[in-house]
Formats: C-alpha cells, structure tokens, sequence
C-alpha cells in the first residue's frame, strides 16, 4: 500500500514488503544466493542482492541489501547501475575467493546458483583465487546417504534453516569464525554419527556442489556394460510425475512411458515398476494393521519412509516397537526381484542386479541396511536419485522429451493400481489401505473410494474412518516433514493421542517433494502441487484401483507366496527395528 518506482517504473507495494519482494513481485530480477521463497532465511549473509535506492527527499543514493530493506513510499530503486554491478562482482569475487573452484568436476556443474550469479553480474575474472587453494573445511563422506562437501559451501545457511525450521531435526549448526567459519554437524559429530536422517531436504536448497547425493551412477553404468549382469530396473510413484521438468515438460507431466523408453535404450534388461510393490505392501501392511487392531495393540505407525524410520532410531527409539513390520514397497520390490522373479523367468539369480530410481536419498540407506539382505547380498544393489537419474541420462545423450513413450512387457512385477500410484503423495498409504481393508472387513468394496478428508497439504491431518464389520471406526492421521512427525511421536509417547494408524513421509509433501527430487532454483518445494494433481489423475485413470484387484499381485500370492502374512511372506516381506 504505497508507490515507488523500480527501474524508472512506478510499482505498488504493501507494507510489510522488502525491497527484494517488491521487485520480484514487479517482474525485476535481483540475484540472492542466501535467500530463497518459501524458506525462512537469515536475511543479508550472502549480500548479493545489492541495489541502488533513493529515499524520498534525501540528497544521494545509497546502496543496500533488498531481502532486508523495506519499500518505502516515493523510493527510487535501481537494480543494474554500474555501481550496483560493480559491487555485486566484487562480492561474488570474494565468495568464489573462499571456495572451491573445481568446477568441471563438481556435482553441480552446468547447475550451480553460484555460477548464475557469477554470470549474472558479468564476472569475467576472479582475481583473488589462489592457485594452491585449498580448503580447511573438511568433506564428509560417512552418511551411505549424503556427501558434505564443504570446501564449495558458501555459508549461506539455507539448509541450517531447513534442518531446523521444516523439518525440526536441527542437525546442522554454523561453526567458527572467518577463514574457519563453517557449516557442521551438531556437537562436531561426522555426519553418519550425527542427527541426521538423510532426508536430503537440506541438498534442494543448496545453491552450490556443497551438499549432494552419493552419486552412484558409475556403479548402474557398470551394471548396464557388464554383459553377464542382468539389470532389473524399479522406479518410484513420484518419480514419473516430477522427472519431465527436468527436461523441459511442464511440471505434473506424466512420464512413465518416457521413464520405460530411456531404461531401454540405456540397455536395462528388466524395466518394472516400484508401484507394483505398493500394492503388495498395502496387503501385507492391511492385514498386519487389522491383526493389531483385533489385539487392540494402537497405534501402528507405517514404515515405508525410510528417512521416518531413520529419525525413529535415532530420536525416539521407544517408538519403534509400533512401526509396521512391513518392509517398504523398494525392499519388498528387491526381495522378490531376486527370489520370484528369477524363478518365474528362468535366471539365474546370482546374475541379477536391482537398480532403483526413487526421488529419495534416504533410499540409498535403506538399501544398505544389514536386515534388507539374503544370505549378505543385498536385495536393492544400488538406488539413483531422480537427480542422477537426469544425470545419467544427460551423460549418456538421451533426452527424455523426445523419446517415443512405451509400455510395461512384464507379466509379473509391473502392473499396479490406482492405490499403488498414490503412495508418492502425503496421505496416499493410507488412502490406499483404507481402500484394501475396507474390502477384506466388509467383503465388498468402498463405495466412494477417494476419501477426501485423507488428502490435503497441512502438516497433520486427522480423520476418523468407519472400517465396518468387527472392526469398525478407527482414527488415523498423516504427517509429512519431520517437525509436524516429531510433536506427533511425543504426543503418542506420552498418551495423548488414541490414533490406530498413523501415516508419515518425512519429506514436506511427501515422495512428491522428495529430498533426492530435481531442484528448483527458484523454490524450496517447486510445483508440488501439480505432481500431485497429476498422481490423483493416475488413479483415476487406473482401470483397477485397489491394491488386492491388481492381476499380478493375485498372482504372487497364488502362485508363490500363499497369502498375506505367510510364512514366505513374512521371511521375505517383512523386518522388525530394534531399539
Ligand atoms: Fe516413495 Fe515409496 S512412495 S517411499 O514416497 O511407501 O522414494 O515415490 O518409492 O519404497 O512405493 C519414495 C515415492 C517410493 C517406497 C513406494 C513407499
Ligand atoms: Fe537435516 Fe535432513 Fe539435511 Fe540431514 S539430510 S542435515 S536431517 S535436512
């Protein structure tokens, strides 16, 4: 509620605006490398977001930081000045001055904000990098997850902000002063020893190569050229909805068909699908919840978020003995990839290697654990991020977009439901196995299957399901993003709650904002709303959408595992987690 003028155009502001805000909202770009929309940032640490301003009546400009200066009526602000320019390059000098240089080989190459920005102000030269520079700021390689490589942090403090405030974990804290001013580990712990639960929250907002994943995709070429290896490829729910912004299709565009195409021309052997195992998860999951609720154990907390299960160790071991035993739908997917599935197509087991490709990074964890082998080989050999996923493709020249999509060929692991589709969003499990108990209860189906008060973005939903039968109303809630996790475990620790289950994605969102997703440069969580939309479309546009009418999970059961909770079923499906 004012006027100013940005760039000699005369713009409106509201009171609360900073000059930044005011501008972006005006369409004038200013560059930040601290701040970043939708997270709550410590305003002015990077300071390139320098502009010229004039305040009304006063004899000269003067030059300030935008994220922390408010608008004020009759303003004058420039934001390419040559002043301004020259200020900015010379700010950016001094934080590629303190920073590792190496770009050609960094994880962010061709990707990186620092680069942009560098770009953006026109740096040509960086005068003051020392040739034998070196970084005392050590890389921290011992999360299986995560590597932290510090030398190429710029101390902006997105990801303390997001440890912190989205996800309430707090593992990460700012260290030393000056040439030693740093980004570490809570009680100078290594990162493996550390808090941390490798959501990979804090990797989305990193603006350089300081924090990424574990690249693997050296291993998964490997895998793909060795001739006696045979590859099976899984991929998560989420992933077909989120992987076409990275190669220029709008966001929400559904890209499975793209997704099978580029496994093929990569030479993968097997191409199936991570939603297959959903549903079957749903009727191991479903039968062990209403075994429980019989017992009248409450509540069952699910366990296919493997960050959630990370940060129950870690933080609250007491809660562990109510965790599903059910494997996730990755392991339970790995599991048979090398029992069932070689069985049925005749190979050789010891030959195969299962690849997956979730929007995850704490997936890559959750494949090393100990209880997720057989006989010590693992049951998941190797899981890529979507990120690594873009990047294997970019390096081996396929461009997703102008890939011919293709279908499913396998008649064992690939078909899936609608409710196998929409575990990749917040509240999705439990949609999903409301649909399947419901139906073994009552021996018929939900009348209206999309249960409306299961979806929605808040932090903790609650809603109140009438099961039928002998079980009848049962209260369920969701929580996605550890803050809103964390205040539910206290509240069920301490007795508060009377919850029967209780569903949790540790990412803000979900799979569908997934830690191991793209990043956006301009968004902490990019388009979720529409990756959403598009995994409801999906189920709708499922010719089955229940978990137990899926063909080929009828088939598992029939031809190899019996029934829900078999013997089998129970060696192969299902784990416990030890306090
Ligand atoms: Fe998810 Fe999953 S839904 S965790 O969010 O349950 O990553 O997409 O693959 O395993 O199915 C991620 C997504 C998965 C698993 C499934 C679950
Ligand atoms: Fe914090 Fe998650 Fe990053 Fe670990 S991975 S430091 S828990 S945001």
């Amino acid at each position: 509620t004012g006027q100013a003028t940005i760039n000699g155009t005369p713009v409106s502001f509201r009171e609360s605006d900073t000059i930044l805000e005011a501008a972006r909202r005006s369409g004038h770009f200013i560059p930040t490398l601290c701040e970043l929309a939708d997270i709550d940032h410590t305003p002015g640490t990077c300071r390139v977001c320098l502009v010229e301003i004039t305040r009304l009546g006063a004899q000269a400009p003067v030059i300030v930081t935008a994220c922390n200066t408010p608008m004020e009526a009759g303003m004058t602000v420039r934001t390419r000045t040559s002043q301004v320019r020259e200020m900015q390059r010379l700010q950016v000098e001094l934080i590629l001055a303190d920073h590792d240089q190496d770009c050609a080989t960094c994880i962010r190459h061709g990707d990186c904000e620092l680069q942009d920005v560098a770009q953006f102000v026109g740096l040509r030269q960086s005068r003051h990098t020392r040739p034998d520079w070196t970084s005392s700021r050590p890389r921290d390689e011992t999360s299986p997850a995560m590597i932290r490589d510090m030398g190429k942090c710029i101390r902006c403090l997105r990801c303390v902000e997001v440890c912190r405030r989205e996800q309430g974990v707090d593992a990460l804290v700012f260290t030393g002063t000056s040439l030693q001013a740093n980004i570490g580990m809570r009680n100078n712990l290594s990162q493996g020893a550390s808090d941390c639960v490798a959501c990979g929250q804090c990797i989305l907002v990193c603006p350089t190569g300081a924090l990424a994943e574990r690249d693997e995709t050296e291993t998964v070429i490997d895998f793909l050229d060795d001739p006696d290896v045979i590859t099976v490829f899984q991929f998560a729910p989420a992933l077909r909805v989120g992987f076409g912004e990275e190669f220029g299709l709008p966001p929400g565009t559904n890209v499975e068909g793209h997704i099978i195409t580029a496994l093929r021309t990569l030479g993968a052997d097997v191409v199936l699908d991570t939603n297959f195992a959903a549903d079957l998860v749903i009727m191991e999951e479903g039968h062990e919840l209403l075994g429980r609720l019989k017992e009248g154990r409450r509540p069952t907390f699910t366990s296919c978020c493997p960050a959630w299960v990370n940060f129950a160790e870690k933080l609250y071991p007491d809660i562990l003995p109510y965790v599903s035993s059910t494997k996730s739908p990755q392991q339970c997917f790995g599991a048979l990839a090398k029992t069932y599935l070689p069985e049925k197509m005749g190979l050789d087991p010891s030959r195969l290697r299962v690849i997956s490709i979730m929007p995850c990074t704490a997936k890559k964890d959750e494949a090393q654990r100990k209880m997720f082998r057989q006989k010590g080989v693992r049951d998941v050999d190797v899981v890529l991020t979507t990120r690594e996923f873009a990047r294997l493709l970019k390096r081996e020249g396929i461009d997703l977009a102008a890939l011919e999509p293709s279908g499913f060929d396998n008649p064992y692991m690939s078909e899936y439901s609608g409710a196998g589709a929409i575990f990749g969003t917040t509240g999705g499990v439990m949609e999903a196995a409301v649909r399947t108990m419901y139906s073994v209860v009552n021996g018929r189906e939900l009348e209206h299957i999309e249960v409306e008060d299961l979806r929605g973005f808040e932090s903790v939903r609650t809603a109140t399901i009438d099961l039928g039968g002998d079980i009848g109303q049962v209260k369920v809630a969701m929580c996605h993003g550890l803050k809103g996790v964390r205040a539910m475990v206290e509240d069920v620790l301490a007795g508060r709650t009377d919850f029967d289950f209780i569903e949790v994605m540790a990412c803000p969102g979900g799979c569908v904002d997934g830690g191991g997703h793209l990043r956006s440069k301009k968004h902490y969580q990019p388009n979720a709303r529409k990756r959403r939309d598009a995994i409801y479309e999906i189920d709708r546009q499922t010719p089955r959408r229940q978990s137990h009418a899926n063909p080929q999970v009828q088939r598992l059961y029939k031809e190899f595992l019996g029934q829900p909770l078999s013997h089998l079923a129970e060696e192969l499906l299902h784990t416990h987690y030890i306090r």
